[in-house]
């Protein structure tokens, strides 16, 4: 059934949407604000927490310098993020599983919100807010929604980090070639809130369209990878994907 507001789109995507059967779509924290969840750099502006812009504060040296203040930003995260849901954008696509015969879901976002919706087997660039690792046999925990977040290691007792990728940090082993490899042989490319400007994730598009897929944004806003892409629809993820 068509939505009652049918967003902008035209009827070549249509067409496409109709009959692609490898899909790759790749998001960004634009797909968890509807959900309540800040950006990082929505309207122009930056997060910051107390005084640090987040590129200084989720980076590589600030964990070497101070893990105590990495862990208390994500501890906060973790706080707002308790009370949150998943939207419209992550309920409409997990049910492109349903829909495409091989979708290929790839997150840039720590949040769990596209499993919450349904969503299995996402490729998470970025890591996630729900689990720590060992800082130094990188066994990964999880960390429980209520109650205290584990404080060492189980294995060798060692300092835990959250197991999210941060600025100069390598993504997870293995989880970028796959992405890249889904890329190079999908027919089309949701491109879904994100500013495109954090590498390598924002090669995927471009990797796709080169390799032939129909490159989709769906963004209220122009980004750098804007320019690149066959469509752009302008509107908001969870008002724009329910009436693809
Ligand atoms: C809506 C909406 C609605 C609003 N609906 N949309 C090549 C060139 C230059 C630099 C580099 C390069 N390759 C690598 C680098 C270095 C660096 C990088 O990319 N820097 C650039 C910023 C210049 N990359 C890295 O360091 C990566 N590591 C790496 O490449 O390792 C190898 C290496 C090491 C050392 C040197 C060189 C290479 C790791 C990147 C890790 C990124 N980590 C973060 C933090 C995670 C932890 C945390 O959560 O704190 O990940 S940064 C932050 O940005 C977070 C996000 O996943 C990521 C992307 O942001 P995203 O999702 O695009 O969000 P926003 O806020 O930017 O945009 C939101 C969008 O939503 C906007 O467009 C809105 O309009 C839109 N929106 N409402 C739809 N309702
Ligand atoms: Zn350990």
């Amino acid at each position: 059934m068509q939505p009652a507001t049918t967003p902008n789109i035209s009827a070549e995507l249509r067409r496409r949407v109709e009959t692609a059967r490898r899909v790759l779509v790749l998001t960004g924290a634009g797909v968890s604000a509807e959900s309540g969840v800040p950006t990082f750099r929505g309207g122009g502006n930056s997060a910051v927490w107390k005084g640090l812009p987040f590129d200084v504060i989720s980076s590589g040296a600030m964990l070497e310098r101070n893990l105590p203040a990495v862990w208390e930003w994500f501890d906060y995260r973790r706080d707002v993020l308790r009370a949150l849901a998943p939207n419209a954008a992550h309920e409409a696509i997990a049910s492109w599983q349903e829909r495409f015969a091989d979708l290929t879901l790839v997150t840039q976002n720590v949040d769990g919100l596209h499993q919450r919706a349904g969503s299995r087997n996402v490729v998470e660039l970025h890591g996630n807010i729900w689990r720590a690792r060992c800082t130094v046999c990188r066994l990964v925990h999880e960390v429980p929604s209520e109650g205290e977040r584990p404080e060492a290691c189980d294995e060798c007792g060692n300092e835990l980090r959250p197991d999210v990728v941060l600025f100069g940090e390598m993504l997870p082993p293995g989880a970028f070639e796959f992405a890249l490899e889904r890329a190079a042989r999908c027919e089309m490319c949701f491109v879904i809130g994100t500013s495109g400007l954090v590498y390598p994730a924002a090669s995927l598009p471009e990797v796709a369209q080169s390799s032939g897929a129909f490159v989709c944004e769906i963004n209220p806003e122009r980004t750098a990878l804007s320019s690149m892409c066959d469509e752009v629809v302008v509107g908001k993820a969870g008002e724009v994907l329910p009436g693809i």
